[in-house]
């Protein structure tokens, strides 16, 4: 209510701790509009979604890890605080907390990437502190009325391996929702969160967050097989979009 309170009255305010970013009366569409209004520090900001403001994580550094910056991270795992074994509803709209663990929802998704080209990185870092990243130089995710359906292309590999194209053209399916290509249920199967299964994955980013290297865990934990199989779970993954067009 105060966010949209200060929509109306079109002033820069401090909300929260989060920065609310406008130009010309409207709030950013994500994280690239609030970079380009100078706002180049790494943190939590509001963007505007359908139901009004909405609270995100921006990437904006730059360097070779990020490389041009201004990220709009769209889920983020580092420590295990949040539950990701949640139904169709809680993936649809988002959950988690933008400081920390986080999935930004699948209808803002949606609604960003009909308007929008743009292009996807995945960061990923184990125990040892390794760090490796996958590059998808286009991403969208389709309405719900198909299922939200992910549409990923031009992997470029930065060390990870190409564990999503696997996903491409898959439905979003949480352990309510069983839109996979699998006779069973991938969500409930290895009950874990939700994700575009396919029969059931590649890589399993909402899995179970798992402290350290785990053996006997197989196949339940945060994942990303082309380059550490399914039975050695991150440290950190981070999934993150930039408009290209
Ligand atoms: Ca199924």
């Amino acid at each position: 209510m105060i966010a949209n309170m200060i929509v109306l009255l079109c002033l820069p305010a401090l909300l929260m701790g989060a920065y609310v970013v406008k130009s010309d009366c409207f709030l950013a569409k994500d994280c690239s509009d609030i970079y380009e209004s100078g706002y180049t520090t790494s943190g939590v900001y509001s963007v505007s979604s359908i139901d009004g403001p909405m609270q995100v994580y921006c990437e904006m550094v730059s360097g070779e890890q990020n490389d041009q910056g201004h990220w709009t991270v769209i889920l983020r795992r580092m420590d295990g605080e949040v539950n990701f074994f949640r139904a169709w509803e809680s993936y649809k709209w988002g959950f988690g907390n933008k400081e920390g663990e986080y999935w930004l929802g699948l209808e803002f998704l949606h609604q960003l990437t009909r308007r929008y080209q743009y292009r996807l990185r995945v960061d990923l870092e184990d125990f040892e502190g390794k760090k490796v990243y996958a590059v998808y130089e286009s991403f969208s995710v389709d309405g719900e009325a198909d299922g939200y359906k992910l549409h990923v292309s031009g992997f470029v590999n930065g060390g990870a391996g190409d564990s999503l194209t696997y996903h491409n053209g898959m439905k979003f399916s949480t352990f309510d929702k069983d839109q996979d290509l699998s006779e069973g249920n991938c969500a409930m199967k290895y009950y874990q969160g939700g994700f575009w299964y396919n029969n059931c994955y590649k890589t399993n980013p909402t899995g179970h967050y798992l402290q350290k290297k785990d053996n006997t865990a197989t196949d339940i934990g945060a994942t990303w097989y082309y380059w550490k199989n399914n039975w050695k779970s991150m440290k950190s993954i981070t999934m993150k979009i930039r408009r290209v067009k």
